[in-house]
Protein backbone atom coordinates (compact mmCIF):
# COMPACT_ATOMS: atom_id res chain seq x y z
CA UNK A 1 0.00 0.00 0.00
CA UNK A 2 1.24 3.26 -0.92
CA UNK A 3 1.81 6.45 1.57
CA UNK A 4 -0.79 7.68 -0.27
CA UNK A 5 -3.24 5.14 0.10
CA UNK A 6 -2.68 5.23 3.56
CA UNK A 7 -3.42 8.27 4.29
CA UNK A 8 -6.82 8.27 2.50
CA UNK A 9 -7.31 5.09 4.65
CA UNK A 10 -7.54 7.27 7.73
CA UNK A 11 -11.15 8.64 6.49
CA UNK A 12 -14.63 7.21 7.32
CA UNK A 13 -15.39 4.72 4.50
CA UNK A 14 -18.46 7.20 3.50
CA UNK A 15 -15.90 10.15 2.81
CA UNK A 16 -13.10 8.04 1.35
CA UNK A 17 -14.88 7.46 -1.85
CA UNK A 18 -15.67 11.01 -2.48
CA UNK A 19 -12.28 11.90 -1.50
CA UNK A 20 -10.55 9.12 -3.51
CA UNK A 21 -12.63 10.33 -6.76
CA UNK A 22 -11.06 14.04 -5.96
CA UNK A 23 -7.77 12.89 -5.70
CA UNK A 24 -7.92 10.78 -8.76
CA UNK A 25 -8.77 13.91 -10.53
CA UNK A 26 -5.14 15.83 -8.78
CA UNK A 27 -1.50 15.98 -10.55
CA UNK A 28 0.68 13.56 -9.40
CA UNK A 29 2.64 16.46 -8.18
CA UNK A 30 0.12 17.69 -5.85
CA UNK A 31 -0.07 14.50 -4.65
CA UNK A 32 3.98 14.38 -3.86
CA UNK A 33 3.23 17.58 -1.73
CA UNK A 34 0.92 15.70 0.27
CA UNK A 35 3.34 12.91 1.01
CA UNK A 36 6.01 15.30 2.46
CA UNK A 37 3.50 17.06 4.24
CA UNK A 38 2.74 13.76 6.30
CA UNK A 39 6.71 13.32 6.89
CA UNK A 40 6.27 17.39 8.43
CA UNK A 41 3.05 17.98 10.36
CA UNK A 42 3.96 19.80 13.49
CA UNK A 43 1.96 17.78 16.42
CA UNK A 44 2.40 20.27 19.12
CA UNK A 45 -0.49 22.99 18.34
CA UNK A 46 1.40 26.95 18.96
CA UNK A 47 3.40 25.23 15.89
CA UNK A 48 0.60 24.04 14.45
CA UNK A 49 -1.02 27.20 14.15
CA UNK A 50 2.12 28.78 13.09
CA UNK A 51 1.44 26.69 9.92
CA UNK A 52 -1.76 27.03 9.50
CA UNK A 53 -1.15 30.90 9.71
CA UNK A 54 1.73 31.04 7.25
CA UNK A 55 -0.48 29.08 4.81
CA UNK A 56 -3.45 31.47 5.11
CA UNK A 57 -1.61 33.73 3.04
CA UNK A 58 -1.06 31.41 -0.11
CA UNK A 59 -4.76 30.34 0.32
CA UNK A 60 -5.76 33.97 0.06
CA UNK A 61 -3.97 34.70 -2.47
CA UNK A 62 -5.16 31.61 -5.14
CA UNK A 63 -8.65 30.71 -3.40
CA UNK A 64 -10.74 33.48 -1.45
CA UNK A 65 -13.31 32.45 0.83
CA UNK A 66 -12.09 29.77 3.20
CA UNK A 67 -12.88 26.21 3.71
CA UNK A 68 -15.51 25.92 6.84
CA UNK A 69 -14.54 23.37 9.20
CA UNK A 70 -17.51 22.42 11.58
CA UNK A 71 -16.31 20.50 15.08
CA UNK A 72 -19.44 17.97 15.91
CA UNK A 73 -19.65 15.65 18.84
CA UNK A 74 -21.79 15.17 22.01
CA UNK A 75 -21.56 17.32 24.62
CA UNK A 76 -18.03 17.61 26.78
CA UNK A 77 -16.11 16.08 24.77
CA UNK A 78 -13.67 18.88 24.27
CA UNK A 79 -14.69 20.80 20.75
CA UNK A 80 -14.23 23.86 22.51
CA UNK A 81 -10.40 22.83 23.91
CA UNK A 82 -9.99 21.81 20.36
CA UNK A 83 -11.67 24.79 18.66
CA UNK A 84 -9.53 26.99 20.93
CA UNK A 85 -6.29 25.09 19.84
CA UNK A 86 -6.78 25.96 16.09
CA UNK A 87 -8.08 29.57 16.28
CA UNK A 88 -5.26 32.45 16.15
CA UNK A 89 -6.38 35.15 18.40
CA UNK A 90 -7.41 35.16 22.18
CA UNK A 91 -10.46 37.08 21.61
CA UNK A 92 -11.96 34.22 19.65
CA UNK A 93 -11.41 31.83 22.32
CA UNK A 94 -14.58 29.84 23.87
CA UNK A 95 -15.34 28.54 27.34
CA UNK A 96 -14.23 25.67 28.13
CA UNK A 97 -15.21 23.49 31.12
CA UNK A 98 -15.93 20.65 33.10
CA UNK A 99 -19.95 21.23 33.18
CA UNK A 100 -21.97 19.50 29.55
CA UNK A 101 -23.38 22.41 27.84
CA UNK A 102 -20.98 25.45 28.14
CA UNK A 103 -21.24 26.00 24.62
CA UNK A 104 -25.01 27.21 23.84
CA UNK A 105 -24.14 28.45 20.73
CA UNK A 106 -22.16 28.03 17.46
CA UNK A 107 -19.26 30.28 16.47
CA UNK A 108 -16.89 30.86 14.21
CA UNK A 109 -13.03 31.50 14.06
CA UNK A 110 -9.87 32.07 12.23
CA UNK A 111 -7.35 29.36 11.94
CA UNK A 112 -5.64 30.75 9.80
CA UNK A 113 -5.72 28.33 6.71
CA UNK A 114 -9.53 27.83 7.36
CA UNK A 115 -12.01 28.97 9.38
CA UNK A 116 -13.33 26.30 11.99
CA UNK A 117 -16.54 26.63 13.87
CA UNK A 118 -17.75 25.23 17.34
CA UNK A 119 -21.07 23.82 18.35
CA UNK A 120 -22.83 23.05 21.23
CA UNK A 121 -22.80 19.15 22.24
CA UNK A 122 -25.50 17.90 19.91
CA UNK A 123 -26.15 15.14 21.95
CA UNK A 124 -27.98 16.37 24.85
CA UNK A 125 -31.45 15.43 26.24
CA UNK A 126 -34.80 17.53 26.76
CA UNK A 127 -36.15 20.43 24.74
CA UNK A 128 -32.56 22.63 25.16
CA UNK A 129 -31.02 19.80 23.98
CA UNK A 130 -32.69 19.05 20.91
CA UNK A 131 -32.74 23.20 20.27
CA UNK A 132 -28.63 22.28 20.31
CA UNK A 133 -28.48 19.52 18.89
CA UNK A 134 -30.38 21.19 15.67
CA UNK A 135 -27.91 23.91 16.02
CA UNK A 136 -25.09 22.03 15.78
CA UNK A 137 -26.38 19.93 12.60
CA UNK A 138 -27.40 23.49 11.23
CA UNK A 139 -23.50 24.07 11.54
CA UNK A 140 -22.90 21.20 9.86
CA UNK A 141 -24.66 20.88 7.19
CA UNK A 142 -23.13 24.94 6.58
CA UNK A 143 -19.85 23.77 6.77
CA UNK A 144 -17.73 22.31 3.91
CA UNK A 145 -15.47 20.07 5.99
CA UNK A 146 -16.44 18.15 9.24
CA UNK A 147 -14.45 16.84 12.62
CA UNK A 148 -16.48 14.44 14.61
CA UNK A 149 -15.24 14.38 18.13
CA UNK A 150 -15.70 11.60 20.44
CA UNK A 151 -14.30 11.45 24.24
CA UNK A 152 -11.66 8.19 24.72
CA UNK A 153 -13.24 7.69 28.02
CA UNK A 154 -16.77 7.63 27.24
CA UNK A 155 -16.49 5.86 24.17
CA UNK A 156 -19.46 5.20 21.31
CA UNK A 157 -22.71 4.56 22.63
CA UNK A 158 -26.02 4.98 20.81
CA UNK A 159 -26.25 8.84 20.94
CA UNK A 160 -23.26 8.55 19.95
CA UNK A 161 -23.90 5.87 16.78
CA UNK A 162 -26.22 7.58 15.99
CA UNK A 163 -24.78 11.11 15.71
CA UNK A 164 -22.08 9.55 13.52
CA UNK A 165 -25.15 8.04 11.18
CA UNK A 166 -26.29 11.91 11.35
CA UNK A 167 -23.21 13.59 10.42
CA UNK A 168 -22.77 10.85 8.03
CA UNK A 169 -26.14 11.14 6.33
CA UNK A 170 -24.67 14.85 5.59
CA UNK A 171 -22.65 13.56 2.58
CA UNK A 172 -19.89 16.00 3.73
CA UNK A 173 -16.10 15.00 3.56
CA UNK A 174 -15.79 14.68 7.60
CA UNK A 175 -12.82 12.71 9.82
CA UNK A 176 -13.48 11.12 13.33
CA UNK A 177 -11.32 11.90 16.02
CA UNK A 178 -11.42 10.63 19.80
CA UNK A 179 -10.06 13.05 21.63
CA UNK A 180 -8.73 12.94 26.22
CA UNK A 181 -6.52 10.16 24.78
CA UNK A 182 -4.43 11.33 27.42
CA UNK A 183 -6.56 10.04 30.13
CA UNK A 184 -6.56 6.48 28.75
CA UNK A 185 -2.53 5.73 28.25
CA UNK A 186 -2.28 2.64 28.68
CA UNK A 187 -5.37 1.01 27.29
CA UNK A 188 -5.00 3.30 23.82
CA UNK A 189 -4.80 0.95 21.24
CA UNK A 190 -7.86 -1.76 22.90
CA UNK A 191 -9.96 1.89 23.47
CA UNK A 192 -9.14 3.06 19.94
CA UNK A 193 -9.95 -0.15 18.37
CA UNK A 194 -13.01 -0.51 20.50
CA UNK A 195 -14.70 2.62 19.19
CA UNK A 196 -13.39 2.39 15.76
CA UNK A 197 -15.43 -1.37 15.89
CA UNK A 198 -18.55 0.02 17.74
CA UNK A 199 -18.59 2.50 14.75
CA UNK A 200 -17.82 -0.15 11.84
CA UNK A 201 -14.45 1.84 11.21
CA UNK A 202 -10.84 0.73 10.98
CA UNK A 203 -8.88 1.34 13.80
CA UNK A 204 -6.39 3.97 11.41
CA UNK A 205 -9.53 5.69 10.47
CA UNK A 206 -10.28 7.33 14.16
CA UNK A 207 -7.42 9.45 14.66
CA UNK A 208 -6.48 9.84 18.90
CA UNK A 209 -6.16 13.51 20.12
CA UNK A 210 -5.77 14.81 23.41
CA UNK A 211 -7.05 18.31 22.40
CA UNK A 212 -6.03 19.88 26.22
CA UNK A 213 -2.38 18.97 26.02
CA UNK A 214 -2.40 19.59 22.17
CA UNK A 215 -0.91 16.16 21.25
CA UNK A 216 -1.48 14.65 17.76
CA UNK A 217 -3.34 17.69 16.15
CA UNK A 218 -0.71 17.18 13.03
CA UNK A 219 -2.47 13.81 12.05
CA UNK A 220 -5.56 15.50 12.62
CA UNK A 221 -5.05 18.49 10.62
CA UNK A 222 -3.81 16.48 7.83
CA UNK A 223 -6.70 14.26 7.36
CA UNK A 224 -8.91 17.41 6.99
CA UNK A 225 -6.31 18.88 4.60
CA UNK A 226 -6.88 15.58 2.58
CA UNK A 227 -10.80 16.25 2.32
CA UNK A 228 -9.44 19.52 0.06
CA UNK A 229 -6.17 18.91 -2.07
CA UNK A 230 -5.69 22.55 -1.87
CA UNK A 231 -6.02 23.16 1.50
CA UNK A 232 -2.50 20.34 0.93
CA UNK A 233 -1.17 22.90 -1.80
CA UNK A 234 -1.42 25.63 0.69
CA UNK A 235 -0.16 23.70 3.04
CA UNK A 236 2.55 22.55 1.26
CA UNK A 237 3.57 25.70 -0.03
CA UNK A 238 4.02 27.15 3.65
CA UNK A 239 5.89 24.44 4.75
CA UNK A 240 9.60 26.01 3.61
CA UNK A 241 8.69 29.17 5.39
CA UNK A 242 7.58 27.05 8.38
CA UNK A 243 10.48 25.35 8.39
CA UNK A 244 12.44 28.24 8.25
CA UNK A 245 10.58 30.14 10.93
CA UNK A 246 11.53 26.95 13.31
CA UNK A 247 15.17 26.98 12.12
CA UNK A 248 15.41 30.48 12.44
CA UNK A 249 14.67 30.44 16.27
CA UNK A 250 16.83 27.37 16.78
CA UNK A 251 19.66 29.10 15.23
CA UNK A 252 18.92 32.90 16.81
CA UNK A 253 19.17 31.05 20.40
CA UNK A 254 22.39 28.69 19.76
CA UNK A 255 24.50 31.67 18.34
CA UNK A 256 23.60 33.61 21.88
CA UNK A 257 24.72 30.68 23.42
CA UNK A 258 27.83 30.68 21.15
CA UNK A 259 28.23 34.17 22.14
CA UNK A 260 28.60 33.65 26.17
CA UNK A 261 31.12 30.44 25.40
CA UNK A 262 33.17 32.42 23.47
CA UNK A 263 33.47 34.65 26.73
CA UNK A 264 35.33 32.73 29.28
CA UNK A 265 38.24 32.15 29.94
CA UNK A 266 39.74 34.98 27.95
CA UNK A 267 39.15 36.65 24.83
CA UNK A 268 40.64 34.54 22.60
CA UNK A 269 38.48 32.83 20.36
CA UNK A 270 38.53 28.65 20.31
CA UNK A 271 36.17 26.91 18.27
CA UNK A 272 35.81 23.46 20.11
CA UNK A 273 33.84 24.35 22.84
CA UNK A 274 31.47 25.86 20.09
CA UNK A 275 31.29 22.85 18.38
CA UNK A 276 29.19 21.33 20.84
CA UNK A 277 25.93 23.93 20.62
CA UNK A 278 26.39 24.14 16.58
CA UNK A 279 26.61 20.66 16.40
CA UNK A 280 23.66 20.23 18.52
CA UNK A 281 21.89 22.96 16.32
CA UNK A 282 22.72 20.89 13.19
CA UNK A 283 20.51 18.26 14.23
CA UNK A 284 17.82 20.48 15.82
CA UNK A 285 17.55 21.86 12.42
CA UNK A 286 18.17 18.21 10.36
CA UNK A 287 14.80 17.47 12.90
CA UNK A 288 12.92 20.67 11.81
CA UNK A 289 13.63 19.60 7.78
CA UNK A 290 12.45 15.78 8.88
CA UNK A 291 16.20 15.01 8.20
CA UNK A 292 17.59 11.96 9.64
CA UNK A 293 20.96 11.76 11.26
CA UNK A 294 22.91 10.99 13.80
CA UNK A 295 24.82 13.24 15.97
CA UNK A 296 28.14 11.69 14.75
CA UNK A 297 26.98 12.88 11.26
CA UNK A 298 25.63 16.39 12.44
CA UNK A 299 29.03 16.88 14.44
CA UNK A 300 30.96 15.60 10.69
CA UNK A 301 29.06 18.44 8.87
CA UNK A 302 29.31 21.18 11.18
CA UNK A 303 32.99 20.50 10.90
CA UNK A 304 32.56 20.51 6.76
CA UNK A 305 31.20 24.09 6.89
CA UNK A 306 34.39 25.31 8.12
CA UNK A 307 33.38 28.04 9.93
CA UNK A 308 35.87 27.47 12.60
CA UNK A 309 38.79 28.23 10.37
CA UNK A 310 36.96 31.58 8.60
CA UNK A 311 35.92 32.52 12.25
CA UNK A 312 39.41 32.02 13.51
CA UNK A 313 40.53 34.27 10.17
CA UNK A 314 38.65 36.91 10.76
CA UNK A 315 39.30 37.26 14.45
CA UNK A 316 43.22 37.42 13.60
CA UNK A 317 42.11 40.33 10.90
CA UNK A 318 40.22 42.27 13.14
CA UNK A 319 41.69 42.23 16.45
CA UNK A 320 44.83 43.95 14.74
CA UNK A 321 42.44 46.67 13.82
CA UNK A 322 42.12 47.34 17.45
CA UNK A 323 38.54 49.74 18.77
CA UNK A 324 36.32 46.70 19.36
CA UNK A 325 36.91 44.98 23.04
CA UNK A 326 38.17 41.51 22.38
CA UNK A 327 35.05 40.00 24.88
CA UNK A 328 32.84 41.56 22.45
CA UNK A 329 34.96 40.43 18.75
CA UNK A 330 35.16 36.84 19.98
CA UNK A 331 31.23 37.02 21.12
CA UNK A 332 30.25 38.68 18.12
CA UNK A 333 32.24 36.04 15.77
CA UNK A 334 30.90 33.05 17.55
CA UNK A 335 27.55 34.27 17.42
CA UNK A 336 27.95 35.01 13.72
CA UNK A 337 29.51 31.81 12.30
CA UNK A 338 27.01 29.76 14.31
CA UNK A 339 24.43 31.58 12.56
CA UNK A 340 25.99 30.87 8.99
CA UNK A 341 26.59 27.43 10.62
CA UNK A 342 23.03 26.91 10.77
CA UNK A 343 21.99 28.95 7.14
CA UNK A 344 23.81 26.52 5.42
CA UNK A 345 22.82 23.67 7.35
CA UNK A 346 19.40 24.61 6.68
CA UNK A 347 19.59 25.24 3.20
CA UNK A 348 21.66 21.81 2.76
CA UNK A 349 18.46 20.17 4.41
CA UNK A 350 16.13 21.87 2.35
CA UNK A 351 17.43 21.78 -0.85
CA UNK A 352 20.74 19.64 -0.90
CA UNK A 353 22.24 22.85 -1.80
CA UNK A 354 25.89 22.99 -0.52
CA UNK A 355 27.11 27.03 -0.22
CA UNK A 356 30.29 27.75 -1.41
CA UNK A 357 33.43 28.40 0.70
CA UNK A 358 33.21 32.28 -0.22
CA UNK A 359 29.69 32.63 0.23
CA UNK A 360 29.95 31.42 4.02
CA UNK A 361 33.48 33.85 4.71
CA UNK A 362 30.95 36.63 3.02
CA UNK A 363 28.03 35.93 5.12
CA UNK A 364 30.32 35.81 8.29
CA UNK A 365 32.05 39.08 7.46
CA UNK A 366 28.89 40.86 6.85
CA UNK A 367 26.93 39.55 9.97
CA UNK A 368 30.02 40.32 12.47
CA UNK A 369 29.97 43.62 11.35
CA UNK A 370 26.46 44.01 11.65
CA UNK A 371 26.64 42.34 15.08
CA UNK A 372 29.51 44.58 16.16
CA UNK A 373 27.17 47.32 15.28
CA UNK A 374 24.47 46.46 17.16
CA UNK A 375 26.27 45.52 20.42
CA UNK A 376 27.87 49.34 20.80
CA UNK A 377 25.77 49.80 23.41
CA UNK A 378 27.24 47.42 25.76
CA UNK A 379 30.35 49.61 26.00
CA UNK A 380 33.38 48.44 26.69
CA UNK A 381 32.88 46.46 29.69
CA UNK A 382 32.14 43.01 29.93
CA UNK A 383 28.69 42.09 30.95
CA UNK A 384 27.00 39.40 32.35
CA UNK A 385 26.73 35.84 30.86
CA UNK A 386 22.93 36.20 31.18
CA UNK A 387 22.73 40.13 29.57
CA UNK A 388 24.58 39.70 26.89
CA UNK A 389 22.98 36.19 25.66
CA UNK A 390 19.64 38.41 25.83
CA UNK A 391 21.47 41.06 23.57
CA UNK A 392 22.69 38.52 21.28
CA UNK A 393 19.36 36.95 20.93
CA UNK A 394 17.48 40.52 20.61
CA UNK A 395 20.18 41.99 18.50
CA UNK A 396 19.41 38.42 15.78
CA UNK A 397 15.67 39.16 15.91
CA UNK A 398 16.32 42.14 14.62
CA UNK A 399 18.42 41.55 11.92
CA UNK A 400 16.95 42.33 8.38
CA UNK A 401 18.16 38.61 7.13
CA UNK A 402 15.67 36.64 4.55
CA UNK A 403 12.68 36.57 6.86
CA UNK A 404 11.18 33.79 4.49
CA UNK A 405 13.45 30.92 3.66
CA UNK A 406 17.13 30.14 3.62
CA UNK A 407 19.03 32.28 1.33
CA UNK A 408 19.55 30.47 -1.82
CA UNK A 409 22.77 30.58 -3.17
N1 LIG B 1 -7.93 15.06 29.98
C1 LIG B 1 -8.42 15.81 28.99
N2 LIG B 1 -9.43 16.66 29.23
C2 LIG B 1 -9.89 17.40 28.20
C3 LIG B 1 -9.34 17.30 26.90
N3 LIG B 1 -10.00 18.15 26.09
C4 LIG B 1 -10.92 18.75 26.86
N4 LIG B 1 -10.88 18.31 28.14
C5 LIG B 1 -11.73 18.72 29.27
O1 LIG B 1 -13.06 18.30 29.01
C6 LIG B 1 -13.99 19.24 29.51
C7 LIG B 1 -14.93 19.69 28.41
O2 LIG B 1 -14.22 20.44 27.46
P1 LIG B 1 -14.96 21.40 26.44
O3 LIG B 1 -13.94 21.83 25.44
O4 LIG B 1 -15.72 22.44 27.14
O5 LIG B 1 -15.95 20.38 25.75
P2 LIG B 1 -17.16 20.67 24.76
O6 LIG B 1 -18.40 20.62 25.57
O7 LIG B 1 -17.12 19.55 23.77
O8 LIG B 1 -16.93 22.00 24.12
C8 LIG B 1 -13.17 20.38 30.08
O9 LIG B 1 -13.06 20.18 31.47
C9 LIG B 1 -11.84 20.22 29.41
O10 LIG B 1 -10.78 20.75 30.16
C10 LIG B 1 -8.25 16.38 26.69
O11 LIG B 1 -7.69 16.23 25.60
N5 LIG B 1 -7.84 15.66 27.76
MG1 LIG C 1 -18.07 23.64 24.16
Amino acid sequence: MSQFDALLKKLPPETRAVIQALWDSVPASQRGNLISLLRSMPDDASLMRLLLSLSAQQWKQSFGAKQRVAIIGPANTGKSTLYNQLVQSKEDKALVSPVPGTTRVTQQADAGLFQVIDTPGADAAGETGRLERELALAAAAGADILILLFDAVQGIKQAELDLYGQVAALGKPFVVALNKIDLVRREKAAVIQNAAGTLGLEAEQVIPISASRGENLGQLITAVAVAEPALVTALGVALPQYRWQLAWRNIASSASIAAVIALTPLPVIDFAPLLVTQTVMVLGIARIYAYQITLERARELAVTFGLGLIGRTLFAQLSKLGGVPGWLLASAIAASTTVVMGVAAAAWFERGERLSRDRLDRMTRALTAQLLDMLRHLGRRRPGREALRRSVEEALNKLDLDEDTPPAG
